[in-house]
């Protein structure tokens, strides 16, 4: 770590102010503050991080390839001085200077290159690899526009483009010596006994380089995104001819591959420029592991022991082919050993079991971008087929004019995991049954984990402390520690301080929503948060469906001993994603209800302040006293909010559905609100066609919801508008919302005499934070470099 001072490092702002930002601290404004005091922390990460890219050098570790369409990154500043040890510091530096840290921070946009849960894992994933000292790369795309800005315009979601490059991005480096050429389209030819392709397209894919340093400074790697730049600038035929707008046209197409990130999550569409997308990444980071492990000087077939590839999802699952193809192509192995080569090197994770968002392409698209690897993804196949003789005819990676890419990355990888247990056996039984049962030992499971610097350290300072005035340091490193707080719990001096401690952010929380969202809110209320993507398998319906039998309870008996709620929900929807569009409408049309609602007063609020993203979340997480984990047991792969609500002391209330099941076993059922069907009973419950009309008749309540929504209760100018979404519950009710709504009246009514008793409470919410250290994902990275990396730390 550093021995920098705050003035020491106050110096260093202001140097930076003058001679790299070019301003007088008179006429600074908050970005020239920020930009100085980023570069002055950046500064600091240069030490480490060149000592690690050198010690890794110098003793020929192997090193891990993280490749990932999404790293959803969100700010920087602070997270850098966190794990720097420089966060008091810089504020006070900053305070000598007259300016707000806070503030400061908060002016940084987020770096939001992901969709959601897939891409926050990637962004944890590369803080605990350089926290552990394992040596590694993350590859990925350097989109201009990151995922949408989220609107309401009267309740509806509208999208707006994300422009988060529009201001210096301080914090990457521009390596336009690090480039490579990519190639599309074209044909095969086959000459002089070897298949030779001539592309009809070419870009180049050239390098940012990001510093990502671990707690403490002690470790520091790279994440390397790629920007797509033209081959040629200029159509020169056409430049010469004076036609300078028609020349620029090779320059502009290229640059659209990097142009913008895909917002659809969940939902698959056979895009050709999204197909180019994946090649262009996986290429280009192919290309770049080659020229570095050649330069040092091994036998191609050593590439094992030196490189392990993570595709993350099959989004990069052109990597089996793509390697083969470099391997055969350019370096003269034959097919056989640059398959066994390849599949050596390259994990796949699956993070989905929803048939729609499986990744399949026609094989005229896959064939017409990449024609060469049509014909190597046939061999494979082949190969395999021929090596497994009692492969089911139905089973294989082309299939019904089609490449499967989970078949595709399962053949060519030598692990394949799931991202909790439940999960992990459900790809073998449902996903892959006929390929598990040929590879019985491929399919492992890595329960995700979330970073304890960002997600604890950095974002809930007041827990922070108190964690470490009862424990002492270290937990940061070693979140199993939290354990040592049970004892505590027993003490009500402790509880107090536990209770202190979330009250201080409800009350902060409060003020950001007065802000944000005009609505007033009691710091004292139960705040009731659930915060991803919408999706009707994440069942928001369901919860705003309680929400408005609360609101009618509340009505038909405003002097009972009501507890006062807060409902908070945040997350987008896929631009294109109707039904989840509607949820939110109606979620903002019950919150314009409610929350105006006299009779109801304090006794309930409902809030969806807009635009959802990583920094959002730092702020609600830590103001929780309660996390909805509430989809269609079978469908959440895991969840990682979940994991961040546990560690910040809110109770569950959630279904045994991917990580929850985990958290539960950890936490205890006396400290998790659990309700629901279980996997096996929703597929059951299917069976019933009328599953849905039998589980209304049976509950009044949710009887009285649906009427109360169909009747326009909620949409007074419009009284139709929710026919179709009531519909869908009675008849189209596929996430079997209505067939678990009464068991989630329960849980919630326990919640609610749970949140009564005090001391009650604040065990419950403190239980769940000594017992979160198994979801740290400083666990799950340690477990991946273990059981499927083969790479030990390099510190
Ligand atoms: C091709 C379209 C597309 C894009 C992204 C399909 C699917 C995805 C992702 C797989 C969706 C995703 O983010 N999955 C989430 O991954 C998290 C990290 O493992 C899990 O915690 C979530 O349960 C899972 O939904």
């Amino acid at each position: 770590m550093t021995d920098l001072t705050a003035p020491k490092l106050k110096a260093e702002i202001l140097r930076h102010l003058t001679y790299t930002l070019g301003k007088d601290a008179a006429h600074a404004s908050i970005y020239d503050w920020r930009m100085a005091l980023s570069y002055a922390i950046r500064d600091q990460i240069m030490g480490p991080w060149f000592a690690s890219t050198r010690k890794t050098w110098d003793t020929g570790h192997k090193r891990v390839y993280y490749l990932s369409m999404e790293f959803l990154i969100g700010r920087l500043l602070e997270d850098a001085t966190i794990n720097l040890g420089l966060r008091d510091i810089a504020e006070k530096a900053m305070a000598q200077l007259g300016q707000d840290f806070r503030e400061i921070v908060e002016d940084e946009p987020d770096a939001a290159l992901g969709n959601g849960g897939l891409g926050r894992l990637a962004a944890c994933f590369m803080e605990s690899m350089a926290t552990l000292g394992c040596p590694a790369y993350g590859y990925g795309i350097r989109y201009e526009h990151g995922l949408f800005r989220q609107r309401f315009e009267d309740g509806r979601q509208v999208e707006t483009p994300e422009d988060w490059l529009k201001e210096r991005n301080p914090w990457e480096f521009d390596r336009p010596e690090a480039s490579y050429t990519v190639a599309f389209k074209g044909h095969v030819e086959h000459r002089f006994g070897r298949d030779i392709w001539v592309p009809g397209e070419t870009v180049l894919a050239e390098a940012h380089d990001t510093p990502v340093i671990g707690w403490q400074g002690r470790w520091g790697n790279t994440l390397r995104l790629w920007a797509a730049r033209p081959t040629t600038m200029f159509d020169l035929e056409r430049f010469n001819r004076g036609d300078y707008a028609a020349a620029a046209e090779p320059e502009a197409l290229a640059r659209t591959l990097s142009r913008v990130l895909y917002p659809d999550d969940t939902t698959y569409q056979g895009k050709e420029l999204r197909l180019k997308q994946e090649y262009f990444l996986t290429s280009a980071a192919l290309q770049d592991i080659l020229r570095r492990f050649t330069t040092g000087g091994h036998a191609i077939t050593d590439l094992p022991k030196h490189v392990a590839i993570q595709m993350n999802d099959t989004h990069p699952a052109i990597a089996g082919p793509e390697l083969i193809r470099l391997l055969v192509d350019d370096h003269g192995l034959d097919f056989e050993t640059a398959l066994d080569t390849a599949r050596a090197c390259l994990g796949y994770t699956n993070h989905t079991l929803l048939p729609e968002a499986l990744e399949r392409w026609a094989t005229f698209t896959f064939g017409n971008v990449l024609p060469r690897h049509m014909q190597i993804v046939e061999r494979i196949d082949a190969w395999h087929k021929a090596k497994y003789p009692t492969r089911p005819h139905y089973v294989g990676i082309v299939k019904h004019q089609e490449v499967r890419m989970g078949e595709l990355a399962f053949i060519m990888a030598h692990k394949v995991n799931g991202v909790s247990a439940l999960h992990s056996e459900l790809v073998k039984k449902n996903l892959f049954p006929e390929l598990n049962a040929l590879h019985p030992d491929r399919i492992v499971n890595q329960t995700n984990g979330v970073t304890p610097r960002r997600w604890l350290k950095m974002s809930n300072r007041p827990l922070s402390a108190l964690i470490t005035k009862t424990i002492g340091e270290g937990w940061e490193a070693d979140l199993d520690r939290l354990r040592e707080l049970e004892p505590h719990i027993k003490k009500k001096t402790f509880l107090k301080a536990f209770g202190a401690a979330k009250r201080e952010n409800k009350v902060a929380t409060a003020a950001w929503i007065a802000e944000h969202c005009g609505v007033t809110v009691s710091p004292d209320a139960l705040f009731d948060v659930q915060i991803k993507r919408i999706h009707e398998y994440k069942r928001q319906l369901l919860n705003i469906l309680e929400t408005i039998a609360r609101w009618h309870a509340i009505r038909q008996n405003p002097d009972a001993d009501w507890v006062p709620r807060v409902k908070i929900f945040g997350g987008k929807s896929a631009p294109g994603y109707f039904v989840a569009k509607e949820i939110i409408h109606l979620i903002n049309d019950v919150a314009k209800v409610a929350n105006h609602d006299p009779v109801v007063g304090d006794r309930l609020k409902v809030v969806y302040p807009a635009n959802y993203n990583v920094s959002m979340a730092e702020h609600l997480v830590p103001a929780a006293d309660l996390s909805e984990q509430i989809s269609t047991a079978g469908k959440e792969a895991s969840g990682t909010g979940n994991m961040k609500f546990m560690i910040n002391g809110a109770p569950t209330i959630g279904t045994l559905d991917g990580a929850n099941v985990e958290i539960l076993q950890e936490v205890g059922a006396e400290n998790f609100f659990l309700f629901g069907l279980t996997a096996e009973q929703v597929v059951k419950r299917r069976e019933d066609p009328e599953h849905s009309r039998h589980a209304i008749e049976a509950s009044q309540e949710l009887q009285d919801v649906l009427q109360m929504i169909a009747e326009g209760l909620f949409s007074p100018e419009d009284p139709g508008r929710y026919h179709a979404l009531v519909h869908r519950v009675w008849h189209h009710d596929y996430f079997l919302v209505a067939s678990d709504f009464a068991s989630y009246l329960t849980a919630q009514a326990e919640v609610d005499r749970a949140y009564a008793d005090r001391n009650r409470w604040l065990a419950m919410a403190a239980m769940n934070t000594a017992r979160s250290g198994f979801f740290s994902s400083d666990r799950t990275i340690r477990s991946y470099m273990a059981d499927i990396w083969s790479v030990q730390s390099a510190l």
